[in-house]
C-alpha cells in the first residue's frame, strides 16, 4: 500500500513549496490583499520580510508640456508624408517629447516622475540556532497563507503569514512546540532612502509598539533640503504574546525572550489616498485587529479571499506536485511533461491577481505590487504598450471581473491629464497618453520618441474598459466608462490625418512600439505614420464607441462620424513576404524577431484576425509569428501564447508555455521564470505571469458574439481535465470536463438573461434566464 503521506490531494498542486530558505528575493513566496504585501525568505537566523504598499511612489505632479511640440507638428507630418522619415525623425527627437525629464531614463526616483519602491524590509533575528531538519516552506494558493515549518534541537518551530483580507493588516505568526524556545528581535529598515539623505525613522513608541516612518522624494527638492518633501509612510508593528514571554526594546530593536508564540501585526499606510487622516487610519487597522484571536483572524482572511479564488478551479490530471518548486521547474524543463503544473500556473495568476489589485486600490504595477528596492526596474510604473494591459488579460476570464474596477479608476483618473496633453502636444480634442504611466498622471510622450511616442495607449486601456461591459453586461457601468471611451475617440477624430500618398486616415507621427525599421537610405528608424497596431487599435476603439453609443441610444451623429472615418483608416494587410505588414509601407525590421509583436493587435487582445473569419490573415499571422520566433522576453512568450491560441495550435501555444517556465536562472536565450514562479523578463516582471495565465484560459475557452468555443486550442498533453467557472464575453460561465480531449460534460450557467451557443455543442442558440443552466453529457 501507499504510504498516505505520498498520496497527493488534488490540492496538493495547489501548495507548492520549497524545502530550503530562499536565497534570493525570487526564491521567496509572495503575499499580497491588493494594497499590501510581504515576501518573507524564511531564513533560520536573521529573517528577511519585504514590506510592501501599492501607493508607495516618490514623485509628485509636474507639467510635462512642451509648447515646441504642436510647433514643429506639421512640419514632422509633411516629412513623413514625403518620405523623408529620417528628418522626421531627427526633428522629434529635438522637439517632441515630454517637458521636463521625464522617467528618468529608468531613474525615476530622481525626477518628479517617481519610482514605485519597497515599503521596508522587516528583519527578524531568531536565537535559536542548530540543524534544521524537515524544513518545508509553502505557498497555500487556496487560502493565501505561506507557512514556514521545521524542527530545531527537539523543536518543532512553524511560521505563518498572510496579509489579511478582510483586515487590511500582515500578520506573521511564529510559534515553538515546547514552551518557552521562541525568542527573537526585530528591526525595520528601508533601502538607505537614496545617497542616505533623506533617511526614513525606525524606532519603537512608548507603547512597545515598532514604527517605521518617512518621506519619499518628490523629486523637487533642491540640492540643499534636507526634507523629502513626498508622500508620508508609516508601518506600525505590534507583537502580542499569547502564551508568555517577554517583550523589551533598546533603541529601534524590538526583543522577545521565551515566548512559545508570537502574532506580529503591521499595518502600513501613506498619505497617498486620504491625506489628512491617513496615520489615524493606518493605527485605527491596528487596533480593529486587535480583538481577534490569531484563529479568527485568519478564519476572516481565508472567507475574504477564497470567495475570490475558489470561483475558479483547472485540473489537468497529476503531475510532480510532490517536488519542490525550484526542481519541479528544472525537470519540466527537460521533459515537459508535468500536466499539473499548467494548472498551478494558471491559478498563481489569478492568485497573484487578487494579490496585487483591489477595489478602491491601484492596478497592479509592472511588478504588481512586489519590489524589493527603491530603484525598480523601469521605475515598477505602469507601461502602457503592453504591459498594464496584460496585467489584467486574466481578470474577465479568470471570474475576477472586478479587478477591473482598479484599472478603471486609474484610467479615469489619467483622462484630465490626458486632456491637456493632447491640447497642447497635438491641438486636439480629447485625451491621449502614451508609453508611460505613474500615480500622478503622466500622459505625455516619454523622453525619447523611439519608445515614447506611441500615442495609442488610451485607446487601447479602454479596449479593457469595453471588454468589461460585454463580460457583464453592466449598463451602469457602461454609462460611467462611455465618456472615457468617446474622448479617447475624440482625440483621434482631430488627430487622424490623411495620408496624401494613399488617401488613408494615419496616426502620425508614431512608432509600432519599439521596434524599428531600416529606410532605403540604410537609416534605422522607429518614427512613423500609421503603424498597423494603431489603425487595428483606432479602428477597434471607434467599432466599440459605436456599440456603446447605440447600447446607450446616444451621440448618432458622432457615431456616423467614426463610421465614416472608420473606412478611410487602412485595413490590417498581408506584405508580399506573406506575412502581416508592421507599418504603412514594406519597410525591412531593424530586428525581426523583436519582442514587440504590436501588429498582431488584431489576433489578441483584439479580434479582428481569426482563422475562421479570416483565414488569410489568420495564416499571414502565423508566418509572422514563425518569423518573430518564440524565444524572448517573458512578457513577449506570453503573449505567443495568446497569439497562437487564437490560433488554434494548441501544441504550439504550449511550447511557448514551457519556454515561460524555463528556469531563467540556469541561463538561455532570454526570459523565463524564477524559482518562485515570478516571471523574468529579465528581470522580474509581472506581465508575463499574467499573460501567461489569460493564455492558459484562452487554449481551454474562446468566445464571441454569443457563440462559445470550448478546448479550441486544447495541447495534446492536456488531453484529460476539467474546469469550473471560467467566464465568456455575453456574461456565462462554463464548467467543462474532458477525456482523450473529447468533451464528456458540460455546463454554461447564465449571468444574465440571454442567448447563448456552443459551437459543436448545442445546435442553436440556448436562451437562458440569469441563473438558469444548459448542460450536457457526451
Ligand atoms: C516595454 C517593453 C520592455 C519592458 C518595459 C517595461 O517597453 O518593451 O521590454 O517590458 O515595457
Amino acid at each position: 500500500m501507499v504510504p498516505m503521506s505520498l498520496v497527493c490531494r488534488t490540492s496538493d498542486n495547489l501548495r507548492p513549496f520549497f524545502d530550503r530558505e530562499a536565497s534570493r528575493w525570487e526564491e521567496c513566496w509572495p503575499l499580497g490583499n491588493g494594497r499590501i504585501g510581504m515576501m518573507a525568505d524564511g531564513a533560520l537566523g536573521c529573517e528577511t520580510i519585504v514590506l510592501n504598499e501599492s501607493s508607495m511612489w516618490s514623485g509628485s505632479v509636474q507639467d510635462t508640456d512642451n509648447p515646441e511640440a504642436a510647433k514643429v507638428l506639421p512640419e514632422i507630418r509633411e516629412l513623413l508624408f514625403e518620405g523623408r522619415n529620417a528628418e522626421a525623425q531627427r526633428l522629434m527627437y529635438e522637439s517632441f517629447t515630454c517637458g521636463g525629464r521625464g522617467s528618468g531614463y529608468g531613474r525615476g526616483y530622481e525626477v518628479p516622475y517617481g519610482s514605485y519602491q519597497l515599503f521596508g524590509n522587516m528583519r527578524i533575528s531568531h536565537d535559536a540556532v542548530g540543524k534544521a531538519v524537515n524544513y518545508r516552506r509553502e505557498l497555500d494558493l487556496e487560502r493565501a497563507v505561506n507557512k514556514v515549518s521545521f524542527e530545531m534541537d527537539g523543536v518543532r518551530y512553524t511560521r505563518e503569514l498572510f496579509t489579511s483580507f478582510s483586515d487590511d493588516v500582515a500578520v506573521i505568526r511564529l510559534k515553538a512546540s515546547k514552551r518557552g524556545r521562541l525568542s527573537f528581535s526585530i528591526v525595520m529598515d528601508r533601502e538607505a532612502d537614496i545617497a542616505e539623505k533623506y533617511p526614513s525613522r525606525a524606532y519603537v513608541d512608548e507603547y512597545g509598539r515598532y514604527m517605521l516612518e518617512g518621506a519619499l522624494l518628490s523629486g523637487t527638492e533642491g540640492p540643499d533640503e534636507t526634507k523629502a518633501k513626498g508622500l508620508k509612510f508609516k508601518g506600525i508593528v505590534d507583537v502580542m504574546l499569547p502564551k508568555g514571554g517577554q517583550k523589551t526594546s533598546e533603541g529601534p530593536v524590538l526583543k522577545v525572550n521565551g515566548a512559545k508564540e508570537a502574532v506580529i501585526f503591521i499595518s502600513m499606510g501613506t498619505s497617498y489616498y486620504s491625506p489628512d487622516d491617513w496615520v489615524e487610519i493606518t493605527e485605527d487597522k491596528l487596533e480593529a485587529v486587535q480583538k481577534f484571536s490569531y484563529r479568527k483572524l485568519l478564519k476572516r482572511h481565508i472567507k475574504a479571499y477564497s470567495e475570490k479564488f475558489g470561483r475558479v478551479s483547472l485540473e489537468f490530471g497529476r503531475g510532480r506536485e510532490h517536488m519542490p518548486v525550484g526542481e519541479r521547474l528544472e525537470a519540466f524543463d527537460k521533459d515537459h511533461s508535468d500536466p499539473s503544473l499548467a494548472a498551478l500556473y494558471y491559478q498563481y495568476g489569478r492568485y497573484l491577481l487578487i494579490g496585487s489589485t483591489r477595489e478602491g486600490c491601484l492596478p497592479p504595477n509592472l511588478q504588481g505590487l512586489w519590489a524589493n528596492g527603491v530603484a525598480t526596474p523601469w521605475n515598477g510604473d505602469y507601461h502602457l504598450n503592453i504591459n498594464l494591459q496584460m496585467n489584467l488579460w486574466p481578470a474577465e476570464s479568470g471570474n475576477l471581473s472586478e479587478l477591473l474596477l482598479p484599472l478603471t479608476d486609474w484610467i479615469a483618473g489619467q483622462v484630465e491629464s490626458g486632456r491637456k496633453t493632447a491640447r497642447t502636444f497635438y491641438e486636439s480634442r480629447g485625451w491621449v497618453t502614451h508609453i508611460l504611466g505613474n500615480v500622478w498622471g503622466f500622459t505625455a510622450p516619454g523622453e525619447h520618441p523611439s519608445w515614447g511616442a506611441t500615442n495609442t495607449s488610451a485607446a487601447w486601456l479602454c479596449q479593457h474598459l469595453y471588454a468589461h461591459y460585454l463580460y457583464t453586461l453592466d449598463r451602469d457601468y457602461l454609462e460611467r466608462v462611455y465618456p472615457i471611451m468617446k474622448e479617447a475617440a475624440l482625440f483621434f477624430v482631430d488627430m487622424l490625418t490623411e495620408d496624401p500618398r494613399s488617401g488613408y486616415l494615419v496616426t502620425a507621427p508614431t512608432t509600432s512600439p519599439e521596434n524599428a525599421y531600416i529606410t532605403a537610405d540604410g537609416s534605422v528608424c522607429s518614427v512613423c505614420a500609421g503603424s498597423t497596431m494603431d489603425n487595428q487599435i483606432v479602428r477597434e476603439l471607434f467599432t466599440n464607441v459605436r456599440e456603446a453609443a447605440a447600447i446607450l441610444g446616444t451621440d448618432e451623429e458622432f457615431s456616423a462620424q467614426l463610421g465614416n472615418m472608420i473606412g478611410r483608416i487602412k485595413p490590417t494587410t498581408i506584405g508580399e513576404d506573406g506575412r502581416i505588414m508592421e507599418w504603412l509601407e514594406p519597410y525591412r525590421e531593424a530586428e525581426p524577431t523583436h519582442r514587440h509583436v504590436s501588429h498582431l493587435y488584431g489576433l489578441y487582445p483584439g479580434d479582428e484576425i481569426s482563422p475562421s473569419r479570416t483565414p488569410e490573415l489568420a495564416d499571414a499571422a502565423r508566418k509572422t509569428l514563425e518569423v518573430r520566433g518564440d524565444l524572448s522576453t517573458g512578457w513577449s512568450m506570453a503573449w505567443k501564447i495568446l497569439f497562437w491560441a487564437r490560433l488554434q495550435d494548441g501544441d504550439h501555444a504550449y511550447k511557448l508555455f514551457c519556454d515561460l517556465l524555463h528556469p531563467t536562472l540556469s541561463g538561455g536565450n532570454g526570459g523565463g521564470s524564477y524559482p518562485n514562479m515570478f516571471c523574468a523578463h529579465p528581470p522580474f516582471q509581472i506581465d508575463g505571469n499574467f499573460g501567461g495565465c489569460a493564455g492558459i484560459a484562452e487554449m481551454l475557452v474562446q468566445g464571441k458574439d454569443g457563440v462559445v468555443e470550448l478546448l479550441p486550442a486544447l495541447p495534446s498533453v492536456l488531453k484529460d481535465g476539467s474546469f469550473r467557472g471560467l467566464c465568456v464575453r455575453g456574461g456565462a460561465e462554463l464548467d467543462a470536463s474532458w477525456k482523450d480531449g473529447r468533451i464528456t460534460k458540460v455546463r454554461l450557467t447564465a449571468k444574465h438573461e440571454g442567448d447563448f451557443m456552443i459551437k459543436g455543442i448545442t445546435e442553436s442558440p440556448v436562451h437562458l434566464k440569469k441563473g438558469q443552466s444548459f448542460r450536457k453529457r457526451l
